[in-house]
């Protein structure tokens, strides 16, 4: 399952062009027969729908990272599916959201490989979902990235839930539109809110490591700082929280005047920057600022009204 013999970029030729027919043929199909034709074609591997800019797809991404995981999943643009909103892939995920991680039915005994239509076992829609699939269904592979002790595995959990229904729902405020100007302004004031939430509980979870360092280190007052939301090293919550940063990090300055969004939170700071310095966070740093970039060079923050919205001084922008 792990190995790299059915990858597409390992895919003999032959079956390069079938599985690229019926991609076309895919593409076309109408409802009905999507849920029979969408199965991740010759490799059997689960597919990921996402693309690179997305938020919510790249705590998916950064974990297959960490994992090593990358060539045990495709990762597919929606459009081969005619886009989020097309009949095919409402057919999968109703909800015309990415990510969405298809999972292939298991070869039957004797397959050697699962027909071209075979239908697939699940298709899995939500982030934090799909994230918690991968770590347990791969929990054997790569590092564990689910904190053992029960404090701050409940505060990982707090991080993500703070992130998945208080920031998430409302980040589109920095860079969609038309939007009605108050309701931006309120957002942002939420998100704002919500940084300093995350602060907060950065220092809750050093907070809850600092006994048992000091016990190591014979009552002197040092402890476990971090840098990741559970210590030294990376768990499930740093995925989920750190691809919307690079957002808030990039567009808050940009676009809405900012000075500096770290300014009073320095454990987010510090997270921050160490998050850029792995391999795996400067991975997906570098593929969300690249599409944040086609975004700025297409105008969007022309378009959807957010530079228009912020010379409205009725309105709080910069915090
Ligand atoms: N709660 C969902 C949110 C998914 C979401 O909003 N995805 C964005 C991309 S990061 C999207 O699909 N936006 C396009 C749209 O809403 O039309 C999750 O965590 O997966």
């Amino acid at each position: 399952m792990h190995a790299a013999t059915q990858s597409s970029r390992g895919i003999c030729p032959a079956r390069l062009a079938q599985t690229r027919a019926f991609r076309a043929r895919r593409a076309g199909a109408v409802a009905s027969r999507a849920r029979r034709s969408v199965a991740p074609s010759a490799s059997s591997k689960p597919t990921l729908y996402d693309v690179p800019v997305s938020n919510n797809g790249a705590r998916v991404r950064l974990l297959l990272y960490w994992k090593g995981l990358e060539r045990d999943f495709r990762i597919e643009n929606p459009s081969v599916l005619g886009g989020l909103k097309s009949e095919a892939y409402l057919e999968l995920n109703p909800q015309g959201k990415m990510p969405l991680l298809v999972v292939p039915s298991p070869p039957s005994v004797g397959d050697g490989d699962a027909p071209m239509d075979a239908p697939f076992m699940m298709a899995l829609p939500e982030s934090e979902v799909i994230a918690q699939y991968v770590l347990h269904k791969y929990a054997d592979v790569g590092p564990l990235l689910i904190p053992e002790d029960p404090d701050q595995r409940a505060l990982a959990n707090l991080i993500t839930r703070v992130h998945d229904v208080y920031i998430a729902p409302v980040q589109g405020c920095m860079y969609r539109g038309p939007m009605p100007v108050e309701k931006r302004a309120e957002d942002l004031q939420t998100v704002k809110k919500q940084m300093d939430v995350v602060e907060r509980v950065f220092a809750d979870a050093a907070r809850t490591r600092r006994p048992q360092s000091q016990s190591l280190k014979n009552g002197n007052d040092v402890h476990d700082d971090g840098p990741f939301v559970c210590g030294s090293q990376p768990c499930f919550a740093d995925a989920a929280l750190f691809p919307t940063y690079v957002f808030l990090e990039r567009i808050l300055p940009r676009y809405f005047g900012w000075d500096d969004v770290f300014a009073e939170r320095p454990r987010t700071k510090k997270w921050f920057h160490a998050m850029c310095a792995d391999a795996g966070g400067e991975r997906v740093l570098g593929e969300i600022r690249a599409g944040l970039d086609d975004w700025h060079d297409a105008g969007r923050w022309e378009t959807t009204g957010v530079l228009e919205a912020v010379k409205d001084d009725r309105f709080t922008w910069k915090y």
